[in-house]
Order: C-alpha cells, then structure tokens, then sequence
C-alpha cells in the first residue's frame, strides 16, 4: 500500500509540476516513462543497463522501448542491454494473404505497410516479411512474387558449359536456356532428370521483365560421352520445350574455331588418343578431326609423318564429300556414307620434320632453297550432313632453339570455319 501511495504521489507531483508522468520511477525521462523493473536512478540520466526495461515517450513524440529513443526514430526498440539468452526480437503482424496483390484481407494497404506472410495460403505460399509497394506485396529484396509467365522459351538455343561430358566422369556445368516475355515474376524450384546420369536443377527465382537467361546447374556422372546428347525436357512459366545439350562446340554460320595442341615430335599413334577425354575438335557433334601420326618428326627432310583424318564421332551414319588441298597434293571423294566411328583420311601423306636448323648445330641462314619437303599445310572442304565447313590443318616441328631432338615437340593448329548457313 505504502509503494503504491508514493508512486500515485510521484506521478500526481510530475503532472502538476512537469507535465511529465512517471510509473515506477520519480525521474521520467521524456513525457511519459514506465520503468518496468523500477531500477532506475532517482536523479539525472538512466544509465542503458537502467532503460533496458523501460517504455518512454518523448516530447516529440517519438517512443522508446529499452532506451530513450534516437532523435532520427519515431520507435526504437533497443535490446542491447539484456543479457545473451534473454534477448528478443521484433515481431511483426503475421496474416495469410491470398495473393501477391491481396489488398482485402489487409482493406487498402498503406504504401510501404509491412506484413509478415504465413504462407499458408495455397495461393500465396511465399512465408516471410514482404510490403505494400502500392500495387502489390513484395519481400525485402524487392522482387514481384506475382506468378510468374513468359512467352518464349528457346531451347533451340540452349548451350552448356563446359560444352562436352564424358562417361563415367563426374561432370558439373551451367545449362543456360534464353527465354522472352517474362513479367518479372516468380517461379519454383526444378528438377530434372536424371537424363543419362545427368541431373539439371533450378533454385526459386524470378523472370526479368522482358528477356532472360535460365541458368540450370548440371551435374551427376554421364552414362554416356559428348557429341552423345542428352535432352531435358523443361516446362517453366507456362511453356514448354526440349533441351538438348552435349553436342560439342557447334559453329554458328561463318563462325571459326581454333584448335590447338602440342604433343612430343616422336610421339606416334592418334592425336586424339595423346590429348585425351579434352579433345575437342568435333564439328557440329558429328565429325571428329584427326591426325594420325605414323611415324616420328625428328627427322631431316622427306619424310611423310601424319595424315588428317575425318572420323564419324556421332552415333549414327554421315554423309561426307570432301575435298582436299595440300602444298604438295590434292585428293576428294564424295556421298561417303560413313557408319559411326569410321573415318576417311584426306591425303596419301603429310610432310612434316624439323627442316634445316639446329639440330646438330645452330646457324643463322643468310638465305637458303625454297623447299626441302619438310613443312606442309593442307586445307580440307567438307560437307557434312549438309553443312559445309573449311579446315586448315598446319603442324610443324619446333625444336625449342636447341640442338637436343628429345625435346622437339609438334604444335598443332586446326582451324575450321562453317562456310554455309544449312
Ligand atoms: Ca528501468
Ligand atoms: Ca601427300
Ligand atoms: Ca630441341
């Protein structure tokens, strides 16, 4: 009775004297002040620890709950000062909209109004804070969660990198599939697959406004190897296409490609087979290039060391006509039908060695013949299943400055260009 008596008094003298009122304490701070654990000091300024538990409003105004509020802050809610196990947060409104513009369940939202979402509705199961923006809810991050739609989805234009898998090797890429139309709204995780061992998925995310880019990870271990491909069907913001990916590099009309290699001068046996599950001189996943080396390039002049060779690197039967230019012959068959993994060499021979210097000695030539048959370069023209490409084949011998042949290596240049638009 006697604490009751004097706070009633406390609070009755602050009115009359300064218009301000005290619960709990004789010191308000602003106009009004509860200090729930009635720990605060009898004169001057609380101390942070002493506000932990108190509830003011100031002159302006403003309120503060665990603090004297910050001049910039109509609110502030300070828990700085209770303990680690016995802090708390802000919780806000939860309500279940029925929508992502659902502006009845809440009548007429204010602009910038912040609601936490259950998601419990089956039409709007996004949980978490979003806001009125004047037209519809949205999160923090400030993204549409209307559903959402596209116009277009072009799996025709589907690429995937790294370009190539191979059986039984873990394989993780980026399936990249351009779309247009999108209204910026939002769509669900995916799945698919697994398609010959491979798996794609897509996170939640949102379409831009107008054109974009799916970005699906691919991942798992093949069951088979590129040009081999493999197709996900996909089915997102209301269309629908196939993705048919794994195919290799595949030239775009006039496009050229460069490929390059290096491998021992003596080595003997398949390019291919030296660089390994990398290779990828493959045109249009279909045509494997190849070179062949029968026999070492440590040698003078005169000796036919490789021969280029196209391989049928699909799965399925090609048609080939060619037709090729060496520096030193020409040869070209046509309508070859070649069955899955067979190949057609392009000329009787290659000429490549390491040619005039240093290999015993190491010395400038003021001038020299034009030829020793040592150095050759052919061009190849091929159709493919209708395709034409051009391919330019040029390895030399590069003996490294040095007269030790055990170092000489070969560099291989391969460029092919897609000379026609079908
Ligand atoms: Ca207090
Ligand atoms: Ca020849
Ligand atoms: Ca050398």
């Amino acid at each position: 009775m006697k604490s009751k008596f004097y706070t009633i008094f406390a609070l009755a003298i602050g009115t009359l004297s300064f218009a301000q009122v005290g619960i709990n304490t004789q010191n308000p701070q602003g106009v009004f002040n509860i200090d729930g654990g009635k720990n605060n000091a009898v004169t001057g300024v609380p101390t942070a620890a002493q506000l932990a538990d108190d509830f003011i409003v100031t002159t302006s105004g403003s309120a503060g709950i665990g603090a004297i509020p910050d001049a910039s802050a109509i609110l502030e809610l300070n828990v700085s000062q209770l303990a680690s196990g016995s802090q708390k947060g802000f919780l806000g409104p939860r309500v279940a909209l029925t929508a992502y513009n659902d502006a009845s369940t809440i009548p007429n939202p204010a602009l910038g109004l912040l609601v936490y979402n259950l998601g419990t509705q089956a039409t709007f199961t996004f949980k978490g804070y979003v806001y009125w923006d004047g037209t519809q809810w949205r999160p923090l991050d400030g993204r549409s969660l209307q559903t959402g739609t596209i116009s277009s989805l072009r799996c025709t234009d589907a690429t995937l990198s790294p370009l190539t898998y191979t059986a039984g090797t873990p394989y993780q890429g980026t399936m990249s599939i351009p779309y247009s139309g999108g209204n910026a709204g939002v769509y669900g995780s995916q799945t698919i697959g697994p398609v010959n061992g491979l798996t794609a998925t897509l996170p939640q995310g949102n379409f831009a406004q107008g054109s974009g880019t799916l970005n699906y990870t691919v991942s798992g271990t093949p069951t088979v190897s590129s040009p081999t491909t493999t197709t996900f069907p996909i089915s997102i913001g209301g269309q629908s296409c196939s993705a048919t990916v794994g195919v290799g590099k595949v030239l775009a009309p006039g496009e050229y490609q460069f490929f390059n290699y290096t491998l021992p001068a003596t080595y003997v046996g398949l390019l291919s087979t030296q660089v390994g599950g990398t290779y990828d001189a493959i045109l249009g996943g279909k045509l494997k290039l190849d070179l062949n080396f029968n026999a070492s390039s440590n040698q003078g002049s005169g000796a036919v060391t490789y021969n280029p060779r196209l391989v049928n690197a699909s799965s399925s039967n090609i048609k080939v006509w060619y037709s090729a230019l060496s520096s030193v012959d020409r040869f070209r068959r046509s309508n070859v039908l070649l069955a899955p993994g067979g190949y057609m060499e392009t000329d009787n021979g290659i000429y490549l060695n390491w040619g005039d210097n240093m290999n015993s000695s190491s010395t400038p030539v003021a001038a020299t013949s034009s030829s020793d048959d040592s150095q050759e370069i052919e061009t190849v023209d091929v159709i493919v299943d209708g395709i034409w490409y051009r391919i330019i084949v040029f390895v030399s011998v590069d003996n490294l400055n040095d007269t030790d042949p055990s170092n000489n290596i070969r560099r291989v240049f391969m460029t092919a260009q897609r000379m026609s638009a079908y």
